[in-house]
């Protein structure tokens, strides 16, 4: 990697940190969400299939799914229409959505999910004391089940925002969970918007910040691996092949020593996910 761009790579994550600090992310790391993805099916419609686990102490309420690809989201409870009048995650519990009990129905968006492989999404939650949490999420468009068991979970997956051109990089956030007895380990990282993408190690050296690419990353059986912004690991995503802008998403496939692949879409931002007051202002 040419120096030039890891010195504006490192110093636009400077700039980030210091003007748009993202608040205590204690409310939405609650709120787990993974394996999502989109069936397209006739007439413009499509099944939006997630799974959603509440980790937190206290009820969530889902008010809305909002996605630019459509004009019309429904939803259903149990096969009734509900329409976000408040859809309930209790403590403790996981729920899933699919095209039979809890259904969210996505309309009106023409033949556009047929040209694409991936669209962003922003679920909208009421996470109690006025609290509300805007959870942008990518879903991968796929016309079968994206996982058949969930030894491995990936979720709070963002990228950052970069343009393409020779030498440029960017960076890639998530957390994975194993919650299988098998230790695993990544061993690769695929994206269709990337020439190659790396784990990479952060360490500090007296004041300087730098990272190295290591060849793979532990993922050990009934653990969570953190590969956020804050933690000691990331994805850098290497040589963009297409810029990344703000609400697009990208494809990752996550590639394990076991042979289990994680096929993700992960939205790019410029900053994670984070709850909100009304006002506006940052919870923290
Ligand atoms: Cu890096």
């Amino acid at each position: 990697m040419k120096l030039k761009y890891l010195f504006i790579f490192v110093l636009s994550i400077w700039i980030l940190d210091v003007t748009a600090k993202p608040s205590e992310a204690h409310e939405p790391s609650e709120l787990i969400i993974y394996d999502v993805w989109i069936m397209p099916a006739s007439e413009g419609t499509a099944n939006l299939y997630m799974t959603i686990e509440n980790r937190g102490d206290h009820t969530v309420n889902l008010i809305d799914v909002i996605t630019s690809f459509s004009a019309s989201v429904e939803e259903y409870i149990d096969g009734e229409r509900a329409d976000f009048e408040r859809f309930a995650f209790v403590t403790g519990e996981t729920t899933s959505f699919d095209a039979a009990g809890n259904t969210i129905l996505i309309s009106e968006f023409g033949d556009a999910l047929e040209d694409v492989d991936a669209i962003a999404l922003t679920l909208v939650f009421d996470m109690g004391e006025d609290i509300s949490y805007e959870a942008t999420i990518g879903a991968i468009v796929a016309q079968t089940p994206l996982a058949k068991e969930h030894e491995l979970i990936v979720y709070n997956s963002w990228g950052r925002f970069g343009f393409s051109g020779e030498g440029s990089v960017s960076g890639a956030y998530l957390v994975i969970e194993n919650q299988g007895e098998a230790d695993d380990r990544l061993i690769e990282i695929q994206s269709d918007a990337v020439a190659y993408v790396e784990i990479h190690e952060s360490s500090m050296s007296g004041d300087m910040m730098s990272m190295s690419p290591v060849e793979a990353i532990d993922i050990p059986a009934k653990t969570i691996v953190d590969l956020s912004e804050e933690s000691d690991y990331h994805l850098m995503l290497i040589d963009l092949q297409r810029d990344l802008m703000i609400d697009e998403v990208i494809t990752m496939t996550l590639i394990f020593e076991s042979g289990t692949e994680v096929r993700l879409a992960v939205p790019i931002m410029m900053q994670p996910n984070h709850a909100t007051h009304p006002s506006g202002e940052s919870h923290d």
